[in-house]
């Protein structure tokens, strides 16, 4: 065995003479050389001697092979969006909106998109304690973190939701500039979207006093004034069951205010200047009431006392995650935290769920502007990058296979946009009652059914760049694992599906009965485009089967619905999303590939809860099969 120091010293001398031949000097400077001319038709070996006399052979002596691959490039994210484009024309026709987002995407990709980067590999950090040993708890994050803040108060992220310049359309205008600017935003829209969420539960109870000037903040343009806030639901016992998860209790003051005391297990951004919280209200004798009843709705601010200590709360570690690295995430101990509270005693669940809405609408937006995201680095790959001879671009299979991709991307932006319509007619007085049942239905269904495509779409596409779609430094990789949180986070795929029972429930099947008549009248507006009947037909047949399997569930017991939830949010899903694809492509300047993407969207099986259900998979014999599957034990009859 050689002594660690030999192989170190060993291998400095083999890395000098690389780096020497790898250099030649150039006047009195070395300079590195990157590209090996010789080239290899020149290269005869007749014995080990006669190399130098014809030049040296390609990668000989070389620090880097003469191989280089194209980067994918991102462009202007508007301009190389023909569905954005299109959907906008349409609906929104505003030319202040359409030049807005124009210059906006340019920016992109010009600039933000490489802050984002920069947010992506300068993670933050937390410091404990000073110099001196004073516990201090500074979340540190990038200087292109701070630049995110400042642009998303420019740009009006949050205020354009809230200005309403364009009435009913604001919120697609709003949510379709967070489109584009998601994926290259180093996760920034997720404070963002906890922003809105807070700023939308205020206004919901009326903006009270102690709000007041939070409420300007948070839908403030002015970065020096623009404030960000947190939702901090998560637990030690969990986030999904938060009415038996939430520990924190709330301690009363002589002036009317609140002390906090708990523990949040997972709050997001937590460099936030406030925050949305809920806990329990003690009464005089220290007892709470327990379970969703006894919770209550609380805001906080952020702030350090004139010793720069932070007020109540101590910064336990950052969460080591998967993704969203670029993002602070914190387990926190409330520990005296000044609050107000903001709803009735025991509606905490019910006032935070306005948040719910809005950030779930943010969590689809994110999820289709990824899948948007790496089609557009797909494509612009495919131009460049050759195989077998030709461009990617030029093998069928290859294009099967991105024309897929944007299939599933354009079905999902048309369910996003449609509903961040009908959150904009709801918030300016126009929805109907069908129009506000559809927007509760929708939501959940929205949100599970786009996390769950951003995965699949985003791995596919990984995938379509070979090797260096797994390389971490073409930044891809981080596209997929922050795909990866929006199945989870506010609210996992089965916990949402069990809300759209809920609602189902709670409703009396009022939100299926908009459901049903809003999907037929878009099917009938476009039964007279012939290119477009198989596509209808497929849906009709699909909805029609729904139609039966939710009749028939009405006398099921519920343990059966509880088992059919998710293949029952997805047909909505699927269902609706046919139904809005065609839509699309029944318009009259919409053109032929609206056309193919509806027909090739309602080839698959549109209604799964019907198939699934033929095979038993609901029955009350089924469970125990599946348990006994997972846990690898014998299937007894
Ligand atoms: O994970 C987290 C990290 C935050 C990061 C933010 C990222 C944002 C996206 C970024 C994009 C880039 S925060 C925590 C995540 N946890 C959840 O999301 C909770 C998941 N669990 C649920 O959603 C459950 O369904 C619960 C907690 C809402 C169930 O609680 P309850 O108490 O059993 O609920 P109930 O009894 O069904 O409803 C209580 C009240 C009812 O109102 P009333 O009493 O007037 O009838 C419901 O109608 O609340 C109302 N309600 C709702 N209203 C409940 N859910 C909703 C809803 N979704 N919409 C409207």
């Amino acid at each position: 065995m050689q002594p660690k120091s030999l192989y170190f010293s060993q291998f400095l001398m083999m890395s000098v003479r690389r780096l020497f031949l790898n250099c030649q000097v150039t006047g009195n400077r070395y300079r590195v050389v990157r590209e090996v001319t010789t080239r290899p038709d020149s290269v005869v070996q007749h014995a080990d001697n006669e190399w130098e006399a014809v030049g040296h052979p390609v990668f000989s002596r070389a620090g880097i092979g003469a191989f280089f691959q194209d980067r994918p490039v991102l462009k202007n994210p508007f301009l190389e969006d023909a569905l954005l484009k299109s959907y906008l024309r349409r609906h929104v026709p505003h030319q202040a909106v359409l030049s807005d987002l124009c210059q906006f995407g340019e920016k992109l990709s010009t600039e933000v998109d490489g802050w984002g980067r920069e947010c992506e590999v300068t993670p933050p950090t937390l410091v404990h304690f000073d110099p001196w040993g004073r516990r201090v708890d500074h979340i540190v994050t990038s200087p292109a973190w701070g630049r995110m803040k400042d642009l998303s108060a420019k740009e009006g992220m949050v205020a354009i939701g809230y200005e309403r310049t364009y009435g009913e359309w604001s919120r697609v205008y709003q949510m379709s500039k967070l489109y584009m600017y998601s994926p290259s935003s180093g996760l920034f829209t997720c404070p963002l979207a906890m922003t809105d969420g807070a700023a939308k539960v205020m206004q919901s109870l009326g903006v009270p006093w102690t709000v007041e000037e939070a409420f300007g903040r948070l839908t403030s343009r002015d970065p020096d004034r623009f404030w960000t806030s947190g939702q901090w639901m998560t637990e030690r016992r969990g986030g999904s069951d938060v009415g038996s998860g939430t520990e924190t209790v709330a301690v009363r003051q002589g002036d009317g205010s609140y002390k906090l005391h708990g523990f949040k297990w997972f709050t997001s951004a937590t460099d936030a200047d406030v925050t949305l919280t809920l806990a329990r209200v003690q009464d005089r004798k220290g007892s709470t009431t327990q379970g969703s009843r006894g919770l209550s709705l609380f805001y906080a601010e952020v702030s350090r006392d004139q010793d720069g200590l932070l007020r109540g709360i101590e910064v336990q570690r950052l969460k080591d995650k998967l993704g969203t690295r670029q993002m602070p995430t914190a387990e926190l101990l409330l520990d005296g935290l000044p609050a107000h509270k903001l709803s009735e005693y025991g509606r905490g669940v019910a006032s935070i769920a306005n948040m719910l809405t809005v950030t779930r609408i943010h969590n689809s937006v994110a999820a289709v502007g990824a899948m948007r995201r790496v089609v557009q680095l797909s494509r612009d790959y495919a131009t460049r990058r050759t195989a077998f001879g030709k461009l990617l671009k030029e093998h069928p299979l290859h294009m099967q296979t991105l024309a897929r991709l944007e299939v599933e991307t354009r079905g999902a932006f048309l369910l996003v946009m449609d509903v961040c319509r009908l959150i904009g007619r709801e918030e300016t007085g126009h929805a109907s009652q069908l129009e506000a049942h559809l927007l509760r239905l929708l939501t959940p269904v929205a949100k599970l059914y786009t996390g769950k495509q951003a995965v699949a779409v985003v791995s596919e596409g990984l995938e379509s760049f070979g090797g260096q779609g797994y390389i971490e430094d073409t930044g891809l990789p981080g596209l997929l694992r922050d795909a990866q949180v929006l199945s989870i986070w506010e609210g996992t795929t089965n916990v949402l599906s069990l809300d759209v029972l809920r609602c189902v429930a709670r409703s009396s099947g009022q939100v299926l009965q908009a459901y049903f008549t809003y999907t037929k009248t878009l099917l009938e507006a476009a039964s007279g485009v012939p290119a477009l009947a198989p596509a209808v037909a497929a849906v009709d047949s699909a909805l029609s089967g729904l139609g039966v399997f939710v009749q028939a569930a009405t006398s099921r017991p519920p343990s059966y619905l509880q088992l059919a939830a998710r293949d029952l949010a997805y047909s909505l899903a699927r269902i609706y999303m046919g139904a809005l694809l065609i839509d699309h492509a029944s318009w009259e300047e919409a053109c032929s590939t609206d056309v193919y993407a509806a027909l090739r969207w309602c080839e698959q099986d549109l209604c799964p809860v019907v198939s699934q259900e033929k095979r038993g998979c609901y029955e009350p014999r089924t469970p125990p099969l599946d348990a006994a599957l997972v846990y690898g034990e014998p299937i007894c009859d």
